[in-house]
């Protein structure tokens, strides 16, 4: 918590660095509502932001998933929805049953139809979804990515919930402390297509370039399409194929509780290292019993929460997506935009028997 804040703290005087130099580039001076309000594609266009501009009042908001049934998604989507009450606004949820490449595409359709004010989507592909945000963009709709991103060019923001190449490399970093930097690992992912965790993995391959890993073997990516029974089948699978498995990875709250289920009623338990990004609601049983000695994850509530508030402000006119814009995201506190319209929410936390009953999501 108080990296978090530190790191906000760190983020604001960039910002504040950032808006000095814009003022000459007028980013950061007043501007029409009008003018912010044309802009309908990504950062870098002629639009310019008012920073002082209100949060309109009565905007809608739909918070599109990578799947309605992930308890994970749930929450984010949850507070992100409370967030809207906080403001005035309206927000609801409405996604699909599983995560595949296409399957927000039909609900993006309909959500521009309605016209909504901003769509939030946790892309399940980059690129399946982006002919669709790109309408929706051209109508003036705003295109916030949350979770897992889109191409850069079909969405105006991205709420990366913490640094990608952190998230990928610490959960290597963990597990090869744990294995004594000796071994087979796997990961259990969760679809192909995610863009999350696909970005994290990358990382991990990287990490475990490095000579300190040298006697770790990854033998293989397995995918749970971030569905509960077929990451347990898989993890089954992977322990099938690979009885002298050290360790497993497994960067998604899906994958991570149905991997612990296995391993918990398993001669595995205990011996083969369960790490990744998981929810302390799902994970402290496992926690407790000694299935799981660790995990991390960020606050799911502060996602929502901070992607609401980042798409008010997009809608609003107070931004428009451009590098070093800043806008107060209600008891969050100032956020800066980034590069590329990235936002970065924090630092994950990392959970064990110590520290797990001080969290409830
Ligand atoms: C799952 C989803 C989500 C990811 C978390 C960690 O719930 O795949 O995209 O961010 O895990």
């Amino acid at each position: 918590m108080i990296i978090r804040t530190a790191a906000r703290r760190r983020a604001a005087a960039t910002a504040a660095t950032a808006c000095a130099l814009a003022v000459a580039l007028t980013a950061c001076s007043g501007t029409t509502k009008d003018s912010a309000e044309k802009d309908t594609t990504n950062a870098g266009t002629a639009a310019k932001a008012d920073p002082n501009a209100p949060l309109k009042k009565g905007l809608k908001l739909a918070f599109l998933p990578k799947q309605i049934n992930n308890p994970y998604e749930k929450i984010v989507d949850e507070a992100g929805i409370a967030a809207a009450e906080e403001y005035g606004a309206t927000g609801k949820e409405v996604g699909p049953s599983d995560a595949s490449a296409s399957s927000q595409v039909s609900y993006i359709n309909t959500l521009i139809q309605q016209r909504q004010d901003a769509i939030l989507i946790a892309a399940n592909d980059p690129n399946a979804v982006c002919g669709p945000l790109k309408q929706a963009m051209k109508k003036d709709i705003k295109v916030v990515a949350y979770d897992s991103d889109t191409a850069k060019d079909c969405r105006q923001l991205f709420i990366n919930q913490a640094s990608s190449e952190e998230i990928g490399r610490s959960l290597v970093q963990h597990l090869g402390e744990q294995i004594g930097y000796q071994g087979k690992i796997a990961i259990l992912s969760a679809t192909q297509n995610a863009t999350n965790q696909n970005t994290w993995i990358e990382f991990m391959k990287d990490e475990l370039k490095l000579p300190k890993y040298k006697n770790m073997q990854l033998v293989k990516v397995a995918y749970g399409d971030d569905a509960d029974q077929k990451s347990f089948q898989q993890t089954q699978g992977l322990l099938q194929a690979y009885p002298d498995l050290k360790g497993i990875i497994s960067p998604t709250t899906v994958g991570i509780a149905a991997a612990a289920r296995y391993l918990g009623d398993s001669s595995y338990k205990g011996k083969v290292v369960l790490n990744g990004l998981g929810t302390p609601n799902q994970m402290r049983k496992y926690v407790k019993d000694g299935t799981v000695e660790q995990f991390s994850l960020w606050n799911p509530e502060e996602l929502g929460y901070l992607g609401s508030y980042a798409a008010a402000a997009l809608a609003s006119g107070q931004i428009t997506g451009a590098e070093g814009e800043k806008f107060k995201a209600g008891k969050l506190g100032e956020y800066t935009i980034g590069k590329d319209g990235e936002i970065i929410l924090g630092e994950p936390t990392v959970f064990n028997k110590q520290n797990i009953d001080k969290f409830d999501f």
